[in-house]
């Protein structure tokens, strides 16, 4: 692969919105994923192999629980840094910042948000340090984007749960030493429990052939009469909205990261395109070249407004799902497109692993399908605009 030699565009002068705290943040995520991310990541993911040796490196740089107290082990930053990691992350690889995705939001944030305080001191850490790694198990082979249909269950069984059922297409799955998963009572209510790898009854085998997040493990979850001691129910929010509530954290970080390949594919073009020559010129002096690149910079600069704002309501506890579905969407979609553009930009070498621009083509086609597909968000933003859901007859 060709050296890291990328310069984040920022025509709007963005950076003048960002505190020193921010900036410093930002900047200490975007060296490292230069050192420690761009020089090996393909061969991950031509490998199909997830980068343990970079987990100690997310949780140096706050990747692991941004937004969580320090007392915690968290970095204790607000939305906007947290926003910016994932940024930075997703400009090395969507693969590496789902790993950061699914510790911070969908794991620490249930189990600090939903979890009593025994569950915190035990958990978040380890979690924090990178040395314990977690999943969430909320998708099930029958009920991806209709979470509410779930068969996967617990009963009460005096003394402890039991848990039956399995949840398919898990991040980290394969390597995660506990997994936050979501599960009806007796009553059909959803409840949140911790399972812990070694659990007799609990099994997580890896998804293979994937053409997308090959630098990311993913798997099932299978649960045969897993015995879940009672402690291990998160105690304080239950129903659909407790992973939902997940969701909206975890959705917020994509749209930032998204950003990131997008501004990986746009820089990798533009400077491909001064260097190529084509006709005795560089192909960037040809409109056509030009039109590509302008429309994709102006793309990226709408997401970082609307990112930016986002993160502002989000510090104030005032971004609503249906404002982040909006933002995941938009710029899931946006990074999509420009991937495709730059690609062509390159010709025959942006289809080579030289070139990042294919990575992460591939990879954001995962990214506009979890988390919410794509016409999932169109369907949350509809019903609130209209006060009608359309998802069911
Ligand atoms: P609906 O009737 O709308 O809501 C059920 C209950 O939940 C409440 N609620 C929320 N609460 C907190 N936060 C939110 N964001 C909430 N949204 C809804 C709601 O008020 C209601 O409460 P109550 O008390 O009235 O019961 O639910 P629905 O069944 O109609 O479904 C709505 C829909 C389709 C939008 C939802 O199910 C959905 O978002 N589906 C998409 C599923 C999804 O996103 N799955 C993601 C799985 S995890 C993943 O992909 C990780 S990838 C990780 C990585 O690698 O980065
Ligand atoms: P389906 O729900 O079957 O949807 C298929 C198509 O139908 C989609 O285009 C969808 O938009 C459309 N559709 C569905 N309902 C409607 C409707 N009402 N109206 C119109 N169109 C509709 N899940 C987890 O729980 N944890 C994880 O860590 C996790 N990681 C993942 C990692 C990867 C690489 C991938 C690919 C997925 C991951 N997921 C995870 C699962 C992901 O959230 C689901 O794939 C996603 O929610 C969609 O569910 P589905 O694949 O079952 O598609």
């Amino acid at each position: 692969m060709k050296p890291d030699l990328f310069e984040a565009p920022d025509y709007y002068a963005l950076d003048d919105l960002l505190s020193p705290e921010h900036l410093l943040v930002r900047d200490a995520a975007r060296a490292w994923v230069k050192r420690a991310v761009s020089p090996i990541i393909e061969k991950h993911a031509q490998e199909a192999t997830f980068p343990t040796e970079i987990i100690k490196g997310l949780a140096e740089i706050g990747a692991f629980g941004p937004y969580i107290p320090e007392n915690y082990g968290g970095a204790g930053l607000d939305q906007i840094s947290y926003g910016l990691i994932m940024q930075e992350i997703e400009r090395g690889d969507s693969g590496v910042r789902s790993t950061a995705s699914v510790q911070s939001s969908l794991v620490m944030y249930p189990i600090f948000t939903y979890g009593n305080e025994a569950q915190r001191q035990k958990y978040l850490p380890k979690l924090a340090a990178g040395e314990m790694m977690g999943c969430f198990g909320l998708t099930e082979p029958d009920h991806g984007s209709n979470p509410s249909g779930m068969t996967t269950n617990i009963k009460d069984m005096g003394d402890h749960y039991l848990l039956n059922g399995a949840k398919m297409w898990i991040s980290n799955a394969p390597f995660a030493d506990i997994a936050v998963v979501w599960a009806k009572n007796e009553a059909g209510r959803i409840k949140g429990v911790i399972v812990e790898r070694g659990m007799e009854g609990f099994s997580t085998p890896e998804t293979h052939n994937k053409w997308s997040l090959r630098a990311s493990a993913t798997g099932e979850l299978i649960f045969s009469d897993v015995k879940i001691p009672k402690e291990n129910i998160l105690p304080e929010k239950d129903g659909l909205g407790a992973p939902l509530g997940c969701l909206d954290s975890a959705r917020y970080g994509i749209a930032w990261g998204a950003i990131g390949a997008a501004m990986d594919c746009y820089d990798t073009a533009l400077r491909y395109a001064k260097e190529r020559i084509q006709f005795g010129k560089p192909i960037a002096a040809t409109q056509l070249q030009q039109k590509k690149l302008a429309e994709m910079l102006t793309e990226i600069t709408k997401a970082q407004l609307l990112a930016f704002r986002l993160g502002q309501l989000k510090n104030q506890g005032k971004a609503t799902t249906a404002q982040i579905s909006m933002a995941k969407r938009n710029n899931v979609d946006m990074a999509i497109k420009i991937a495709r553009e730059a690609r062509q930009v390159l010709g025959g070498m942006g289809i080579t692993g030289e070139y990042s621009i294919m990575r992460h083509m591939m990879n954001l086609e995962s990214v506009i399908t979890y988390e919410g597909t794509h016409d999932i968000h169109l369907l949350i933003t509809g019903a609130d605009i209209t006060g009608h859901p359309a998802f069911s007859s």
